[in-house]
């Protein structure tokens, strides 16, 4: 049993309790949330890890990024979506094959360093599965399944499971599987609903791209636009699969993560008890040509939560990056706000999206901890100067584990 003391602990719990001169009493899970003066009293066994002038806080979870894309540099291109998607559609295996091995160790110790304990990982291909079990982050691995034809339907069905099987058998605490859908516009009807029923039939949790460009959504609501001309390319006679409406309830009862949402019209169309929206800020910027609106998304009620995309969409895969671009967009909060939000965005709500027991400091919960540089400041700026000061994480614990990165 270990006692962590720093000077402000954020709990990230449903009142945003702040502590002054905290203490966190833990071994693989969370025993107690105090003041350091009754931990001390109490656990007088208990070794201390003293950061006395820092801040604790729940290690931040990346629930969508895409780890086989490390290697893009400039070969993928940013400022419209099916130009983008052109891109990666002549390069992702050869961006695949170069970024296996030490890239993706990099941008997982990157991801560390930046305080994320716990990472969602969207996986094509399946080479990147040993690199994130041995890594000591959690990784939920997202099995991605997609094929716009019917006829190759049951060929990829059969490599999602080989693959499956696979990453399942690293299965541990820290590396658990999952599936991903990759999106409406890219996998047939009879894919999803293998997909869905396959992750309902072993309680796993499911990820998909949903409503990121104009595009999508002209394509989805009325079977036209450049999508159509695009998808031509492959099929003489494309017809849209679902309406934005069918897609989603392909996924009831599924706790689902659908990220991006940008071009969504009705929030109501989601499930407020499974189904969250996952904010990629700066892939939005990149590929999308609208921002998500940040008070319509907190208006519907829905669970948010925040992550990177991969280096398929984005310049770096630093959490605390992505909270400071986060922090510069959304300029319809105030500022005090708008930090609190992205705050237990990224750590409470993301680990209720994917259905795991962490992401706030209070007995019960495991033991993901990150800590930061203490900063001269009241608490009330607290939040907002942890995004905007912070570099990168002084420590951080994985299941009560210091992590080496
Ligand atoms: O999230 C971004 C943008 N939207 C869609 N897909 C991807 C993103 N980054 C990587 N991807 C992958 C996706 O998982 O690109 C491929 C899929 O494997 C596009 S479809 C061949
Ligand atoms: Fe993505």
């Amino acid at each position: 049993m270990r006692i962590l003391r720093a000077k402000w602990i954020l709990a990230c719990d449903e009142n945003f309790k702040i502590l002054k001169e905290g203490a966190i009493v833990f071994d693989k899970k969370i025993i107690e949330v105090c003041t350091f003066a009754s931990a001390a009293r109490r656990y007088p066994q208990a070794e201390i890890l003293d950061f006395g002038g820092d801040i604790a806080m729940p290690a931040f979870i990346n629930p969508h990024v895409h780890l086989e894309f490390s290697a893009n540099k400039g070969t993928l291109r940013y400022g419209d979506f099916l130009d983008w998607l052109g891109s990666v559609i002549a390069s992702r295996q050869q961006l695949d094959a170069a970024a296996r091995g030490r890239l993706i160790a990099e941008q997982i110790a990157a991801m560390m360093r930046s305080g994320v304990g716990t990472i969602g990982e969207i996986s094509s291909f399946g080479g990147e599965a040993e690199a994130c079990a041995q890594s000591g982050i959690r990784t939920v691995f997202f099995n991605e399944i997609l094929g716009a034809s019917k006829d190759v339907a049951a060929e990829n069905i059969s490599k999602f499971k080989e693959r499956f099987e696979r990453a399942k058998a690293l299965a541990s605490s820290l590396f658990i599987s999952a599936v991903s859908v990759h999106s409406p516009y890219s996998t047939h009807p009879q894919i999803t609903e293998f997909a869905t029923k396959f992750a309902r039939e072993n309680g796993l949790a499911i990820s998909t791209h949903f409503m990121e460009s104009a595009y999508e959504r002209q394509w989805l609501r009325t079977g036209r636009g450049k999508f159509k001309t695009w998808l031509a390319k492959f099929n003489p006679t494309p017809a849209p699969f679902y309406s934005p409406q069918s897609f989603v309830a392909h996924f009831s009862g599924l706790r689902t993560l659908f990220t991006h949402c940008v071009w969504v019209d009705d929030f109501s169309i989601f499930d407020p008890k499974l189904h969250s929206i996952t904010h990629c800020a700066r892939s939005n910027r990149l590929l999308s040509k609208k921002r998500l609106s940040f008070k319509k998304l907190l208006a519907s009620g829905l669970n948010y939560n925040i992550a990177t995309d991969g280096l398929s969409s984005n310049f770096s895969l630093s959490f605390l990056d992505e909270l400071r671009a986060n922090l510069m967009m959304h300029d319809e909060l105030g500022l005090i706000e708008l930090a609190r939000v992205l705050i237990l965005g990224a750590t409470r709500n993301a680990a209720a999206a994917l259905g795991l027991n962490l992401g706030e400091l209070r007995a019960g919960k495991l033991a993901d901890i990150a800590v930061f540089e203490g900063i001269e400041c009241d608490e009330a700026q607290l939040p907002l100067q942890l995004i905007l000061q912070s570099k990168n994480a002084k420590s951080l614990f994985i299941e009560g584990m210091k992590c080496n990165f």
